[in-house]
């Protein structure tokens, strides 16, 4: 069964879902007036920006989403073991659940053997922890379900220290959105919220042919640019901007040595743009750096491990290993 489909109801629902004008004011206008110029990749996903990222997944230069729904049809089995190993009830916590494509593979096995757990998928958009509520428990019959809509670390913080064991899923890679120091002190800080014993699967894209990589973030049909050049129709549409999209042109490269993979705007022209009141000078050729999608081997991914706290124990690969999904336990 495909549950991909699932994606776009999210979106049609998601239109005006969790937007902060004001927040999003601040942050683009902070982004925008620093050198080099930047903007938060949190402010892609508008219903357009959901739609093209489906887009992105469905492409076929874009692995990453396949490899690991791959490993979800396939390993859950090892995943289920590690998880349950130990046998005492458990809060399965999903951050940024979505749809929940892959969990559900897991979920479904989980309920087919007696373990005892909660799932609490947690989203900052509203209309998926609905959708969730009401579709995973007719999906899924039998699960119990709390449903978390907020920040990942306010959501934790709810239910850290019930004194029950916690699993939590961070899977699509997401982690690649932040530079590796930044990932390490994101892995610290979910380590605050955890307890030894307590276990995390995290999803990472490895570093590959270089090829592959930047074919991934550049793809011929220019869904990727649509989707980068979607957050200046944002800006002009939610915060008074006048971005000439037809100024701008995305470019990608991916450095095989760091397994740093950025997106950047170019301005084709030296322009000015208007975002609320203020103007934004651009020089020709002068770029806004929109994303990083970060590359990792297996040592530096144990290596993150490690330095925040946690004691790598598998790594699940898909059969290109091109991608894979860490289990880690929290040192005792
Ligand atoms: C959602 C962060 C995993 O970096 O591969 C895909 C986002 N951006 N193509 C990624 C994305 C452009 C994606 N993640």
């Amino acid at each position: 069964m495909r549950w991909k489909c699932y994606n776009s109801v999210i979106s049609m629902l998601a239109d005006n879902k969790t937007t902060y004008p004001k927040q999003f004011y601040a942050d683009a206008l902070a982004g925008l007036t620093t050198y080099p110029k930047q903007l938060p990749v949190k402010y892609f996903y508008d219903a357009e920006g959901d739609r093209l990222f489906q887009q992105i997944m469905n492409c076929p230069e874009y692995y990453v989403t396949d490899c690991e729904l791959e490993i979800f049809t396939q390993q859950t089995g090892v995943m289920a073991d590690h998880i349950i190993r130990g046998g005492e009830p458990f809060d399965l916590i999903e951050l940024g659940a979505g749809d929940c494509t892959k969990s559900r593979h897991l979920l479904s096995l989980l309920l087919a053997t007696d373990t005892n757990f909660i799932y609490k998928p947690i989203d900052i958009s509203t209309s998926t922890i609905q959708f969730l509520e009401t579709t995973l428990p007719i999906d899924l019959p039998g699960l119990r379900l709390i449903g978390m809509n907020g920040d990942y670390f306010d959501m934790l913080a709810q239910t850290a220290g019930n004194g029950t064991r916690k699993v939590v899923l961070c899977l699509g890679a997401n982690i690649g959105n932040m530079p590796v120091a930044e990932a390490q002190d994101f892995c610290i800080k979910l380590r605050s919220y955890l307890s030894p014993g307590d276990m995390v699967i995290i999803g990472f894209d490895l570093k590959k042919d270089p090829h592959l990589i930047r074919a991934a973030y550049d793809d011929e049909q220019g869904i990727t640019a649509r989707f980068n050049l979607n957050l200046l129709s944002r800006m002009n549409r939610d915060l008074g901007a006048d971005f000439d999209l037809g100024q701008f042109k995305h470019y990608c490269i991916y450095d095989p040595a760091s397994g740093a993979c950025k997106s950047y705007l170019i301005s084709l022209e030296k322009q000015r743009v208007k975002i609320g009141d203020e103007i934004i000078a651009f020089q020709k050729n002068e770029y806004i750096w929109m994303e990083i999608s970060q590359k990792y081997d297996l040592a530096e991914v144990d290596e993150l491990a490690v330095s925040s706290g946690f004691t790598p124990v598998k790594h699940l690969l898909d059969s290109k290993e091109w991608f894979t999904d860490a289990i880690w336990t929290v040192k005792q």
